[in-house]
């Protein structure tokens, strides 16, 4: 009778736990995330302390996890349809030992649909970037009804951690887009081809842009809500105080000399006609860059086109950041002007004199600093903007 006792007592047990362990595989499922960080990456460094967002999209169910030392995430789930958002951002010393470059740094990935119906394994690869050091923010040249456009303005930030000089810092466009042609892009990618450039002036000392700071050009640094010379369908006050330089065009005695607000140097003209700048209502390639020998750079004209018009040529390697800007979404980029170094992709506002303008989206604030997403693809990093406004960051 004991003997059939126990024996009974090991049959209930066995029962019990098999149920238990039928239960636990019927509710829940094993899954295990791999993430890896992108191929520029240091060879064996671990994506660990990456925090993990996995939701659940049918209950909407969020849960919160952390990469462990071998860069791995184990949970257990329900059976579903998820969506995984990884993102971590280093400091330029973590950023140094991770990738070799002593730069603040961000890793992220944005998994969706993630089905996990049974037990298994997910490889979760990352995409990084680093913070450029200056970026155009915001660029405003489509213009308002009816066919106003001295409002312009670009808008560059220190998106770095450490205060960049900006005297002598150039600025600069390809070709205007036109009907015809919206330009060219040299044999090789290696050079971008400028029709005007403009440079910070030298005022006795050297300007610095701190971290979270910017530099706000304009064609003309007036109030153009309000100002008699402007226009009361523009969006923008670009006067002092707001406006830090603005582009003057001395050759034909037309445009306006705001005195408040010091004018821009015109390094490199194709061309002196007309009453100010113009880069164009319809968008341009825009860049900004570095140069030590500016004056010796070659110019040349555009292949295959009879205008005896001239381009600067300034090689990729000078170029800080750069964005290109069409007319519509209609424009292929087979009418790319920048090499796909500079910006891979292109951003519109839609129409010319629309009042949009187009400005990089934001990334993370970090301490109250707002860092801006740049990886060098324009149809990602930038959105439209219906209320330009320099120095609104986020
Ligand atoms: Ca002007
Ligand atoms: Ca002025
Ligand atoms: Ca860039």
């Amino acid at each position: 009778m004991r003997i059939l006792h126990i024996l009974c007592l090991i049959v209930i047990t066995y029962i019990v736990s098999s149920c238990r362990k039928d239960f636990k595989e019927i509710t829940t499922v094993d899954v295990v995330f791999q993430l890896e960080f992108p191929d520029n990456y240091i060879p064996g460094s671990v994506p660990q302390d990456i925090t993990i967002q996995l939701k659940n999209n049918i209950t909407g169910d969020v849960k919160t996890m952390t990469s462990d030392a071998d860069g791995r995430v184990a949970a257990s789930v329900l059976p579903g349809t998820y969506s995984l958002i990884a993102s971590k951002s280093y400091s330029a010393e973590e950023a140094l030992l991770l990738t070799g470059y002593e730069q603040e740094s961000f890793v992220n990935a944005n998994v969706t649909p993630v089905v996990i119906t049974e037990n298994k394994s997910v490889n979760v690869k990352l995409s990084g970037s680093k913070t450029g050091d200056l970026v155009i923010r915001e660029y405003y040249y489509s213009g308002v009804p009816s066919a106003y456009f001295y409002d312009l303005f670009i808008e560059i930030y220190n998106n770095s951690n450490q205060s960049i000089r900006v005297d002598s810092l150039y600025m600069g466009n390809t070709k205007t887009a036109s009907a015809a042609a919206y330009g060219f892009i040299g044999d090789n990618q290696d050079s971008v081809y400028l029709s005007h450039v403009w440079m910070v002036p030298y005022e006795g000392q050297a300007r610095y842009l701190e971290p979270g700071e910017s530099l706000v050009l304009a064609m003309d640094g007036i109030n153009h809500k309000s100002d008699p010379n402007g226009n009361p369908n523009s969006p923008v006050n670009l006067g002092p105080g707001v406006a830090d330089y603005e582009t003057y065009w001395p050759y034909t005695n037309r445009d306006t000399d705001e005195p408040d607000v010091p004018n821009l140097i015109h390094a490199y003209a194709s061309g002196t006609a007309g009453f100010d700048w113009l880069p164009g209502v319809a968008g341009c390639g825009l860049v900004i860059f570095n140069s030590a020998n500016f004056e010796e750079l070659p110019v040349r004209r555009e292949p295959g086109v009879t205008s005896a018009t001239l381009y600067k040529a300034v090689p990729v390697t000078d170029i800080i950041d750069g964005v290109e800007t069409v007319g519509s979404a209609a424009i292929t980029a087979a009418s790319k002007r920048l090499p796909i170094m500079i910006d891979a992709g292109m951003i519109t506002v839609g129409a010319n004199y629309s009042g949009k303008s187009v400005r990089r989206k934001v990334k993370s604030v970090i301490n109250g600093r707002t860092i801006f997403v740049d990886t060098n693809n324009s149809s990602n990093d930038f959105e439209v903007n219906n209320s330009p406004s320099p120095r609104k960051w986020n």
